[in-house]
């Protein structure tokens, strides 16, 4: 079934200048980049995205990480998108990502893990909504 889903290329990514090679990636994998924008995420922002790990201890370094430099935010469009992005991206720590993986190709460590990618189709809509209007995804 053809499914949207949320992305967020992070800021150890655009850091290092490697929107194009993951955004390649993605395409490979079959998915369709139908909406991006390059923004600076404000701590508000990063709070609300993350604010299911509030309680967890390494919260305040991952709003600091977020807002640390711009991020891609993108929706995603293709078959069941958002199971096949989460594999596409690899395991959360890249030391036990897949070969191939966004994750196992690029991310630095488990904090400084490249990419977001929404984990329920449920909050794949709640992540769309808080960055973009319908308007502006064109699929
Ligand atoms: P994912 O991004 O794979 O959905 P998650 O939702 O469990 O993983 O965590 C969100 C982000 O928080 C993750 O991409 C990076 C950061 N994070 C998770 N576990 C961490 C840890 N043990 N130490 C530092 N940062 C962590
Ligand atoms: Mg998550």
């Amino acid at each position: 079934m053809t499914e949207r889903t949320f992305s967020i290329i992070k800021p150890d990514a655009t850091k290092r200048n490697l929107t194009g090679k993951i955004n390649a990636v993605i395409e490979d994998a079959g998915l369709r980049i139908v909406a991006q924008r390059r923004i600076k995420m404000t701590e508000a922002q990063a709070k609300k995205f993350y604010e299911v790990h509030a309680e967890r201890p390494f919260y305040g370094e991952l709003v600091e990480t977020m807002t640390s430099a711009p991020v891609v935010v993108q929706v995603l469009e293709g078959d069941n998108a958002m199971a096949r992005y989460r594999e596409v991206m690899g395991a959360t720590n890249p030391e036990q990502a897949a070969e191939g993986t966004i994750r196992k190709l690029f991310a630095l460590n488990v904090g400084e893990n490249s990419v977001h990618g929404s984990d329920s189709t449920d909050n794949a809509k709640l992540e769309i909504a808080q960055f973009f209007k319908d308007e502006d995804i064109v699929g």
